[in-house]
């Protein structure tokens, strides 16, 4: 690093730790880091403080390119392991721009005056160590300050998880690169739990997908024959209806007046040739499916989810073997028809999404 910006950076260093005297500080150096609440207040008690302190530190740290390997917000403090290197930035920089943020921001949550201690304390993770131990320390934080297991305010880059497990890599690029911070990493989690919160996070990027269709955009076809996003909403709320409530529970929630209008296999039929139900009303199935599938899903035990699960033939289906595959297969059919809806934005003129 350039002898300037050493210096620079040493003045942040007021009060902080011994560091070793020649470290270059442009190489991958992974900090843990950790910023204090003002004394004698803990104002990530208040969930909307803290989620919005999550937010603006992963999307900050996101903007900036700086690599986040796991944080951990407390009623009282954070800790975030973070390296800044790829950003070009001081590690000062970025947690003084957080600091700044949430600061501004607390305000108009109600917070009044300062919310973070002046400093920082930093601590280069050495190879010894290893980032991932650290990484996970960090990570189970309120387990060892008697904090539910769920507690929400955290994430581990899956990456170092699976390295801490000893599993091989999963080939994600070495790098935070969403937003996620409620979805992923909750390693507490139960199967049923976890099959649950994919299920969410699909059906959240199928939403954010269809927010803006307007109009004729429900009923687009690509090429005729071709399913149109309420033609593929429909679907999905039958689908779910069928893998989840039939399939798992043996138990339906909808009739044929609804699933008649989406059969599969054949041509989609056009909004012309077909009387379809209203956008109004096939939104607020999928809704209604899709709230108690979660339930369900929650609900379900180990045992059930080891039970064997036959197609509708009563033969195997290629898809899954067990209910445990049936769920996680009603996921994947989300994920797969959310895509069309991907392509079909974009045959539309509309922006990408992320
Ligand atoms: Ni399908």
């Amino acid at each position: 690093m350039l002898e300037a910006t050493k210096t620079k950076y040493r003045t942040w260093a007021r009060s902080r730790s011994v560091r070793l005297a020649d470290f270059d500080y442009t190489e991958h150096a992974p900090y843990h880091v950790t910023v204090r609440a003002r004394p004698e207040a803990a104002p990530f008690l208040r969930a909307p403080i803290a989620e919005m302190v999550c937010t603006a530190l992963t999307d900050h740290i996101e903007q900036t390119g700086a690599y986040l390997g796991a944080f951990c917000l407390m009623p009282d403090h954070l800790h975030v392991l973070m390296s800044p290197d790829r950003s070009g930035l001081l590690l000062g920089d970025v947690i003084g721009r957080v600091k700044g943020l949430t600061t501004n921001k607390s305000w108009k949550l109600g917070w009044n005056g300062v919310l973070w201690q002046p400093r920082f304390h930093d601590h280069i993770v050495r190879k010894r160590e290893g980032i991932a131990k650290v990484a996970q320390y960090i990570y189970e934080n309120p387990e060892r300050k008697g904090l539910s297991a769920g507690y929400p305010y955290r994430f581990i880059d899956p990456e170092l998880m699976y390295r801490q497990a000893g599993i091989p890599s999963q080939g994600r690029a070495f790098r935070a690169t969403h937003k996620g911070w409620r979805y992923i990493g909750r390693t507490s989690m139960t199967s049923p739990e976890l099959l649950a919160d994919q299920l969410d996070g699909t059906r959240l990027w199928t939403l954010k997908l269809i927010a803006d269709l307007k109009g004729d955009d429900w009923t687009f076809q690509p090429a005729p024959g071709l399913a149109h996003p309420l033609w593929l909403c429909g679907h999905m709320a039958g689908s779910q209806h069928l893998l989840i409530h039939v399939r798992c529970l043996g138990k339906g929630l909808l009739d044929e007046s609804f699933t008649r209008h989406f059969p599969i296999g054949g041509p989609v039929k056009s909004a012309k040739e077909h009387a379809y139900p209203s956008v109004e009303t096939v939104l607020s199935t999928m809704a209604e499916v899709h709230a108690k599938t979660l339930t369900a899903v929650r609900s379900m035990s180990e045992a059930l989810l080891d039970e064997p699960a036959f197609g509708g033939d009563g033969k195997p289906h290629p898809h899954y073997k067990d209910k445990r595959g049936v769920v996680a297969h009603c996921n994947r059919h989300e994920a797969f028809h959310a895509g069309q809806i991907a392509m079909i934005r974009r045959l539309q003129g509309k922006s990408f999404l992320r």
